[in-house]
């Protein structure tokens, strides 16, 4: 039986894609770098360092900076996503994610998050969903991030529920290839293409339902 469901927050719960790369655009732009959109959804759900990784690996850098300089690199565009994460509100929140969530706490159902986002905590009480959320896993205690599980495992474990009672919800692959491992079903949401290792897609948060997602689990 399925006891909880374990969101992903950024492309799932509220879209910072766009302020994450406007923040690594800035600081790229300074090491002459110049990224794109297209470059950008290879940095959803990296976390902060590895995105630097990145980075300098597409501009052809990534043996010209030191680790401490790199920490640097990562903390000025930490700095900067800050400051843009100010504006975050509740009109933030993906279509069909508040009701969803409800839906979900009504049905009995435990909720996780399972974020690489340091910024998760600040983020989730900025769009006032807090209150829905009975374990957030914290990305600077985790070893290995995703595509690794530990993150959604961490979840698991605060939630106490095994994984295979678990629902993860997910929209990068990084992401999806991290349920997996965890052993948990994963519901992808986005682009097919990209999401090709779902257990079921959906492809906007304005689909996914409870319903639909037992339905899914059920004939897996
Ligand atoms: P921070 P998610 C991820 O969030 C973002 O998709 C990714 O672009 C970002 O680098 C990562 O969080 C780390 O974020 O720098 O705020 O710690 O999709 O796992 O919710
Ligand atoms: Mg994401």
């Amino acid at each position: 039986m399925i006891q909880a469901f374990i969101f992903d927050l950024d492309g799932v719960i509220t879209d910072t894609a766009d302020l994450h790369f406007r923040a690594w655009k800035k600081c790229a732009g300074k090491l002459g770098i110049d990224i794109d959109l297209t470059f950008n959804e290879r940095l959803k759900g990296v976390d902060r360092i590895g995105s630097l990784e990145r980075i300098l690996e597409f501009g052809g850098k990534s043996n010209h900076y030191s680790l401490e300089e790199k920490l640097k690199i990562a903390e000025d565009k930490n700095d900067y996503y800050k400051k843009l994460i100010l504006d975050v509100n509740p009109k933030d929140i993906l279509p069909g994610i508040h009701s969803l969530l409800v839906e979900i706490k009504r049905g009995g159902y435990k909720i996780g998050l399972a974020s690489a986002s340091k910024n998760a905590p600040t983020i989730i009480k900025s769009l006032e969903i807090d209150e829905f959320f009975d374990a957030k896993a914290d990305p600077s205690t985790i070893a290995n991030s995703k595509p690794a599980p530990d993150i959604f495992l961490q979840a698991a474990s605060i939630l106490e529920v095994e994984p295979t009672e678990c629902i993860g919800i997910e929209d990068a692959s990084a992401g999806i290839e991290s349920i997996k491992k965890a052993g948990m079903f994963a519901v992808g949401v986005g682009d097919p293409e990209y999401l090709k290792e779902a257990d079921y897609l959906v492809n906007s948060t304005e689909e996914l339902t409870l319903e639909n997602m037992l339905k899914a689990w059920n004939l897996k």
